[in-house]
């Protein structure tokens, strides 16, 4: 089976595996894990932050960021087709009571103007905008990258209007790895920044935040608030160490392999795919003329031994990741491309 519904799906590697036996181990809770404070340190560093902080999950990142940043009945401004929004199980109004303000962005991507237009004026009558998340790269857009200006622009128009600014940057190191820029110059410009461990980066479980020590320290307690306080949590860190330390700038294979996928799937005839669009380990792509529906469509995929999820009517998500080969993937084009009776 060729698995590319995510690049959630890979197993951590025998080297991974072993880093995680020998870690060393104390209670997170006392701040008594060596290897969790050094994950921490890390990241923080990475980032260019004071301070960093693990939590088991992408979605935890980004709600304790929302906690963090808003009081209930605060408005945060989002793209319209953002994790935030779409997967996140309603989280921001369940957890932290706040309305979302979705803006649709291009391939994901929302322009200063764009967050200008919807911070609301001060009058009593409307919501205070106390955020904007923004989410790089870009899932539902299809791995797209924030430029480096446009992330620069949002976040004086968010400062101006004194609203915080999040990163949502589940697939962060997939954009530094591809534009070369380093995740802290991306990072400079967000209050807090949230990327995962075990998206791409073939760890098993863990995100991580990064912002002010003052602002770590909040987080730290809202974790706890969240259920999120770990105990030999080390094992784990040792997996997202191991993570930064080998599996980042390999994500440029994926990157080429995730092209080599769109280029494939551009010869179907009854496929609409763009590859110029493929900026990093994500290929959307439509079936056209095609009298099956979208999940009929997932099974005869499956079938023919390759996974996807779809994003919409007819239209799928591809993604690259470490546990995939260039073989593999010509061979998930030839599968698709027999499905479609090409
Ligand atoms: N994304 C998953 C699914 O939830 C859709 C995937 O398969 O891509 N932010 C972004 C941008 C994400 O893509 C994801 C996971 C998360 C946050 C949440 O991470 P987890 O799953 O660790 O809570």
């Amino acid at each position: 089976m060729i698995d590319l519904r995510s690049d959630t799906v890979t197993r951590p590697s025998a080297a991974m595996r072993e880093a995680m036996v020998q870690a060393v181990v104390g209670d997170d809770v006392y701040g008594e894990d060596p290897t969790i404070n050094r994950l921490e340190e890390m990241a923080a560093v990475l980032l260019g932050k004071e301070a960093g902080l693990f939590v088991p999950t992408g979605v935890m990142a980004n709600q304790l960021s929302l906690r963090l940043h808003t009081r209930p009945g605060d408005e945060v401004i989002v793209e319209g087709s953002s994790h935030l929004i779409r997967y996140e199980g309603g989280s921001a109004s369940s957890l932290s009571q706040v309305q979302l303000c979705c803006v649709p962005g291009t391939r994901g991507l929302l322009s200063s103007g764009q967050v200008l237009q919807a911070i609301r004026p001060q009058d009593l009558h409307f919501p205070l905008t106390t955020l904007v998340c923004l989410e790089q790269t870009h899932n539902v857009g299809g791995g797209t990258i924030y430029p480096l200006a446009t992330i620069q622009q949002i976040a004086e128009v968010a400062r101006t209007h004194g609203a915080a600014l999040h990163l949502d940057g589940a697939r962060l190191f997939h954009a530094v790895v591809a534009t070369e820029i380093a995740a802290a110059e991306y990072a400079q410009y967000f209050d807090t920044v949230s990327f995962c461990l075990s998206k791409g980066l073939g760890a098993p479980v863990g995100s991580m935040i990064v912002a002010t020590k003052a602002n770590i320290d909040r987080l730290r307690r809202l974790r706890k608030l969240f259920g999120g306080g770990m105990r030999q949590v080390g094992i784990l860190a040792a997996a997202g160490i191991y993570a930064l330390e080998h599996n980042v700038a390999r994500l440029k294979e994926d990157h080429v392999h995730a092209k080599q996928l769109a280029c494939l799937l551009q010869q179907i005839p009854t496929v609409f795919v763009d590859p110029d669009l493929v900026e990093t380990n994500i290929v959307l792509f439509e079936v056209v003329n095609s009298d099956c529906t979208t999940s009929e469509l997932l099974l005869a995929f499956k079938e023919a031994g390759v996974l996807l999820n779809s994003v919409g009517d007819r239209a799928f998500r591809a993604v690259t990741h470490l546990d995939v080969t260039a073989e593999q993937i010509e061979e998930a084009g030839t599968r698709i491309s027999s499905v479609l009776g090409e």
